[in-house]
């Protein structure tokens, strides 16, 4: 069963020697971000990357207590899912993907508790929940009682950095859930930062389609369980319900209570919930903000979001991220989901072998993919693929190997990808839309990508000398110098 709330799972990690406690007095305002920046570079426990957890237990200029890099080592986001290993998630998402056809009652029986699990995805709508402990309505509204971060020296201000934002399609009335960063301008305006091609940014042109001088109503839930919190970066398509994925990854339905100022839901067992609305014909400038691209994101101008109401916990716990250099915690968040979305990629693209997104990479810029090519322009097929696949369509370059490269070891990928390339040949570019913060880019969203077939080349794709073979001591020699070895004296 799934973690009750987001302090069931600091229990969690405290009691694994993940977490520490910080009782001095630390201000959001920078410096909490260089703590975590030399928290996060430590070894952790037992010596993994990514350091610990930490609460800060008093947070300059606010009452209430602050979580962060509470996702950010491998360890810790296999506690989030609960599972030994990242790849049991996936060994589940494959088990349902498996179901295939029943053939005859035995099979149909053996079917049912798997469907039955799946039903039991689904939100559920509950009566209240320990979000509403404490509303606050109208001028009561002061989002600077939370210890709200300015995260870098030259950030526009202090941004909410882990947001569940939820929103309604216009047209479907289909939930969307995504995080999306929020820059505080007063007690009770923030902006938000939809970025052009996310699910939030398109339910705001919808509205504002059907009314420009409209609103479209907007919740936000700030710390909750850590499946319904990851649930909000899931790349899932749009209207597709990130709460029915956070439900399957937490093995039970997250609990949804209705908003009291709009007829929004809220996991109930949120932390804290800003309730409000965005103006459709409001927009003002956002940013600059210290990105995960590890440089500063440029202004730009984006939603405003006004806060009506304020529903919390009594003693809520303010979860918040912050980002920059890699590896930091979204890094690891970004592993998790690479981990997660493998065996849907392989759904449709059962060629894939494996992909690999190297922390420097910062997801969008690099992925590395090996694949069981089987037909001349197979790597090709591939890279296109990606480039529809979601929002792997930001992939700026995109590397295919062949299925024998071990695309988690960069060492063997560039040594072999670049043994494989004859760079005119085999690079190959193309235009399309590319992540917003892409600050290299000649337009905003809009630019070029790249990718290397740097898998072996065949006859039937034009290529007519022979490939070599990889070195590798045959297993007799090996075994010889086995048994010697000890005597050898090495
Ligand atoms: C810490 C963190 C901050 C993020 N900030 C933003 C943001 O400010 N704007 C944005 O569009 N996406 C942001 N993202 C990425 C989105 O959360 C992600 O693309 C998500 O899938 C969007 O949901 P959607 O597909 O429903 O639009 C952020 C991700 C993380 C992990
Ligand atoms: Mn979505």
């Amino acid at each position: 069963m799934g973690y009750a709330d987001l302090r069931e799972f600091v229990k969690r990690l405290e009691k694994e020697g993940e977490l520490r406690r910080i009782k001095a007095e630390i201000d959001p305002v920078l410096e909490v971000t260089e703590v975590v920046q030399r928290a996060q570079a430590m070894p952790g426990p037992k010596g993994n990357p990514g350091g610990f957890a930490l609460l800060f237990e008093r947070p300059k200029g606010s009452r209430y207590p602050l979580l962060i890099n509470a996702f950010g080592s491998v360890r810790r986001m296999e506690m989030a899912f609960e599972v030994e290993k990242l790849d049991d998630v996936a060994a589940r998402i494959r088990g349902f993907l498996d179901m295939q056809t029943p053939q005859g009652l035995l099979d149909k029986i053996k079917m049912l508790p798997k469907l039955a699990e799946l039903g039991s995805f689904m939100p559920k709508q509950v009566k209240d929940g320990a979000c509403k402990e404490l509303i606050r309505k109208g001028s009561d509204v002061n989002l600077f009682d939370f210890p709200i971060l300015k995260c870098w020296p030259q950030d526009g201000g202090r941004f909410i950095t882990f947001p569940l934002v939820f929103t309604r399609n216009p047209e479907t009335g289909k939930r969307n859930v995504g995080m999306y960063r929020m820059q505080i301008y007063d007690e009770r305006t923030t902006g938000m930062h939809w970025q052009t091609q996310k699910h939030g940014a398109e339910h705001f042109r919808r509205a504002r389609a059907q009314n420009p001088e409209g609103r479209i109503p907007v919740s936000v839930a700030i710390g909750s369980d850590p499946a319904t919190t990851l649930g909000g970066i899931l790349p899932i398509p749009p209207d597709l319900d990130e709460m029915m994925f956070s439900g399957f990854l937490r093995r039970e339905p997250v609990e949804m209570v209705k908003c009291e100022t709009n007829d929004l839901e809220v996991p109930a067992n949120a932390e804290i919930v800003l309730e409000g609305y965005v103006n459709l014909n409001e927009m003002r400038t956002e940013g600059p903000f210290g990105d995960h691209t590890g440089f500063y994101s440029l202004e730009g101008e984006y939603p405003v979001f006004h806060v009506e109401c304020v529903t919390q916990r009594k003693e809520p716990i303010y979860l918040a991220t912050v980002v920059g250099r890699p590896p930091q915690e979204d890094y690891y968040m970004g592993y998790a989901i690479e981990r997660v979305f493998l065996p849907l990629m392989k759904l449709t693209h059962p060629e894939i072998a494996d992909v690999s997104m190297p922390a420097e990479g910062i997801v969008h810029n690099l992925m590395i993919v090996s694949i069981r090519k089987s037909y001349p322009g197979h790597a090709r097929k591939v890279m296109n693929a990606i480039w529809s696949l979601g929002q792997a369509m930001f992939t700026k370059v995109i590397v295919v190997v062949d299925h024998d490269v071990n695309v988690h070891d960069y060492r063997e990928v560039v040594w072999k990808a670049l043994c494989a390339i004859d760079p005119e040949r085999d690079v190959q570019f193309t235009f399309g839309p590319v992540d917003t913060l892409d600050h290299a880019a000649r337009m905003q969203d809009f630019g070029s990508k790249m990718g290397i077939d740097a898998t072996r080349k065949w006859a039937s794709e034009g290529f007519s000398r022979p490939w070599p073979e990889e070195m590798l001591v045959d297993e007799k020699t090996k075994a010889t110098v086995e048994a010697l070895w000890k005597t050898l004296g090495i």
